[in-house]
């Protein structure tokens, strides 16, 4: 039996940590690499408070254009192989970096959204936060608040921090993880990239399901070079073999 097969027979607590890579058989744009959303924008341009300050019209319009393609697209097959695996193992954390809520439609029950997301909409000024499908169109965007305050996305920008209880559970995942499946993410933007280090520094098994190299790519025991959607799948019915009580 190779020392994988063991680790994962024996798996009790499993982290799978995705990023936009695992969304984009769902027809959502990833960052980088071809076609990425950042090669229209760079992240300062659009994805910060001051550029939301300076620009909000420009901002609330990509917002809303992203908004428009998360509400059409539907959970994939990799997505779906992740729900499934909550009955492989007695906890199956997701902790994710993208903001289109696609493991919560595909049936994760316990996903930790390190960057919020953009189903929820809140008040600049008050704060209040409100669904996003809800907010009237808005013409030039963004929608106000009875309060004259501009609607911004539910997300965390570049220079913003993270909620803190969310990454504070995450990072206690990670540490307790003994299986760590990094998913369609670059492994660029901290501090979220950090919890991969620290899952490695905590003897978690570590697998990466990715098309291409990643700076991570050294610290996995198992690396799926290829698309989130045939290798997840794949994974799933090679653990649900090793793990069922034959
Ligand atoms: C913070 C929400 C401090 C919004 C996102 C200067 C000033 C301030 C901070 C910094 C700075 N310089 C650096 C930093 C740190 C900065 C950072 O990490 N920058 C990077 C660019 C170097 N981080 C921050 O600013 C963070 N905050 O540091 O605050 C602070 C602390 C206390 C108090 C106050 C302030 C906040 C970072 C969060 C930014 N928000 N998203 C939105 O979505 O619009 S980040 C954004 O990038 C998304 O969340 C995205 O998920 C994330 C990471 O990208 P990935 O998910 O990995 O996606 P990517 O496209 O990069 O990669 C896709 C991968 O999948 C590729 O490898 C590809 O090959 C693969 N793939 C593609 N298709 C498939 C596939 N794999 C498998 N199957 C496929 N089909
Ligand atoms: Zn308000």
């Amino acid at each position: 039996m190779s020392s994988v097969e063991g680790a994962v027979r024996a798996a009790r607590r499993a982290v799978v940590f995705t990023g936009a890579g695992i969304s984009q058989e769902s027809g959502i744009g990833t960052f980088r690499g071809p076609g990425g959303l950042w090669e229209r924008f760079r992240p300062e341009e659009v994805a910060t408070p001051e550029a939301f300050a300076a620009r909000p019209e420009l901002v609330a319009r990509w917002y809303a254009e992203r908004f428009a393609a998360m509400r059409a697209a539907v959970p994939n097959p990799g997505h779906r192989a992740i729900a499934s695996w909550e009955a492989l193992f007695p906890s199956l954390v997701v902790v994710t970096q993208n903001i289109d809520r696609l493991h919560q439609r595909a049936g994760s029950r316990d996903v930790l959204e390190l960057h919020g997301t953009l189903w929820v909409s809140r008040c600049a000024r008050c704060r209040r936060e409100v669904a996003t499908e809800s907010l009237p169109p808005a013409e030039p965007p963004p929608a106000r608040c009875d309060c004259g305050g501009m609607f911004r996305p539910g997300v965390v920008w570049f220079g913003e921090a993270l909620p803190l209880d969310v990454f504070a559970r995450a990072e206690a995942e990670v540490a307790a993880a003994d299986l760590f499946v990094a998913v369609g993410t670059s492994a660029t933007v901290w501090p979220a990239a950090g919890l991969i280090e620290l899952a490695a520094a905590s003897g978690a098994l570590l697998v990466e399901v990715n098309r291409d190299e990643t700076p991570m790519s050294r610290l996995a025991a198992l690396t799926r070079r290829g698309a989130a959607g045939e290798e997840l799948p794949r994974l799933g019915e090679e653990w649900g073999r090793w793990r069922s009580p034959s």
